[in-house]
């Protein structure tokens, strides 16, 4: 059963209480000030404090939280989350949240800038093929570093009185996220780094929370507002998942291969250290003045998916995510239908500190932070759209472009010259394409794809000379992330490849 807000209210309430007490006490001996004239405003920052969890590979219906309390298939029947339904309680859930990117780095880059990984020139996060490779086109060139000039949502923020940190998974080169604005951090690492760490923490699952609950408390200490992004690795190395977890999971479902019951694992851990992390914070009273955001870095899909595709192609299950949030001001126990991305969340930080810093020229995000505070009903960007753009092969698919649009999509598939619409509110498996029954809509939304996408600058995937429609293209270059071109990844939504499940 979930908890009643209003409890939840009470308990964290008296929490605060508590610890503003204990923090006055300390205080006013200093002052030599009764505790109960102190202003605890003087001795607790009034700006709040923010924890961004993200989750790797995580599917959209990849929780025991239905993302859309209106579909059955928004929630895994398999996985258990029981600390990410009690914050959905709590918080407000985004049913229609998109990552910036349907793989890793981009999608990190992405949120880091507030920009689109298309303008970043950052869109791949594995090897690019080569036109060698024969496939028919190849692929724009992809930067795979975050330039120094960027201002990221790190330093931002720090300019702002935050204490910063960034806890796991970085995977952005660039000489880490010491030099990206992160005060506190584990240093470069990628999702090799998680390796070591199996039974009793799980991919570092917990020892995260460890570090992160240290700098919480230096936070705390030195009276400064505090940012931290919990970067996991997990689902990656699912073979790490706690024994016991994977007994509970082998007895739960008698079908799953080692693989699928290690990923379902897994993602229990993971809850259960997101739920150590956010209990932690409500204990020491921090509870009403931190928002907590939880996210994928990009969509998992599978065979038995709600949505079409997944990793590594722009079907909704390579993009939208689960997206969960709590904080002052938030509704509890809601639903927010409107659509917001991974680069709403740098113009969301700052506005949530407080910031009087302009937002940098050439963000593409805006603050959703009204949408949550029930204040608006909509994200105020630079543009009333959202465009993606992966133009590599990793899935059967191929490169890909789309735009959403309201409830319109567009998906344009660059290998075939196909251009699809679908209206995702009436089908979110995009299994119907409406392109042939609404051609002016269609050619209205291309056009406006291709505009906005040449607008930033992207690079587009241009024809291989030495393509041979007679020869297949080699899938040697990377085993982790080639084509599958046997997968049906779509579930009722048909043809969708779901990708390399591999390093990215
Ligand atoms: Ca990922």
């Amino acid at each position: 059963m979930r908890p009643h807000p209003a409890i939840w209210m009470t308990a964290t309430s008296l929490g605060a209480t508590i610890c503003i007490l204990c923090i006055a006490a300390l205080a006013g001996a200093a002052q030599d000030k009764p505790v109960s004239e102190a202003n605890p405003t003087a001795e607790i920052s009034t700006q709040p404090n923010i924890i961004l969890l993200i989750s790797d590979d995580q599917s959209w219906d990849g929780l025991s939280v239905r993302m859309d309390p209106q579909n059955p298939r928004s929630a895994s029947q398999l996985v258990q989350t029981p600390n990410l339904e009690k914050l959905a309680a709590q918080g407000t859930r985004f049913s229609n949240a998109y990552a910036p990117a349907p793989v890793c780095s981009p999608t990190r880059a992405s949120i880091l800038t507030g920009k689109s990984p298309g303008q970043l020139h950052w869109t791949k996060a594995g090897p690019n093929v080569r036109a060698a490779q024969g496939y028919k086109l190849n692929p724009p060139t992809n930067k795979q570093r975050i330039d120094s000039q960027e201002s990221t949502v790190a330093e931002m923020l720090n300019r702002a009185g935050y204490r910063t940190a960034h806890f796991g998974k970085w995977h952005l080169n660039s000489n880490g996220p010491g030099a990206h604005g992160y005060d506190v951090h584990d240093g470069m690492t990628g999702n090799e780094d998680a390796i070591p760490h199996k039974d009793p923490n799980p991919v570092d699952i917990f020892g995260m929370t460890e570090r992160a609950e240290a700098f919480i408390d230096q936070s705390v200490a030195e009276k400064k507002p505090f940012f931290i992004q919990m970067s996991y690795y997990a689902l990656h190395h699912p073979e790490n998942a706690n024994a016991a977890t994977v007994d509970k999971y082998r007895q739960r479902s008698r079908r799953g291969n080692e693989r699928a019951l290690g990923m379902a694992a897994l993602a229990e851990d993971l809850d259960t250290g997101v739920g150590q992390l956010i209990d932690y914070v409500d204990q020491i009273g921090l509870g009403d003045h931190t928002y907590i955001i939880y996210m994928s870095d990009n969509g998992g899909g599978g065979r038995r998916s709600a949505l079409r595709g997944g990793k590594g192609s722009l079907w909704e299950g390579g993009i939208r995510v689960p997206f969960i949030m709590r904080g002052p001001g938030v509704a509890a126990n809601a639903t927010q239908g409107t659509t917001i991305v991974g680069f709403d969340l740098l113009p969301t930080f700052v506005e949530m500190a407080g910031s009087e810093e302009a937002i940098p020229q050439g963000v593409e995000g805006g603050s959703f932070l009204p949408l949550a505070t029930g204040t608006s009903d909509h994200v105020k960007r630079p543009h009333d759209f959202l465009t993606f753009h992966f133009p590599h092969y990793q899935t059967a698919d191929g490169p890909q472009s789309a735009l959403i649009q309201g409830d319109m999509k567009l998906v344009e598939n660059h290998d075939s010259g196909e251009i699809l619409l679908f209206d995702l509110s009436s089908d979110p498996s995009e299994s119907q394409d409406l392109s042939a029954a609404r051609p002016e809509q269609a050619a209205q939304l291309h056009r406006l794809l291709r505009a906005h996408l040449n607008q930033i600058k992207v690079g587009w995937p241009t024809e291989n000379p030495a393509y041979d429609p007679n020869r297949p293209a080699s899938e040697g270059w990377n085993p982790n992330d080639r084509p599958r071109r046997e997968n049906q990844g779509g579930g009722r939504g048909g043809r969708g490849g779901r990708g390399g499940r591999g390093g990215f």
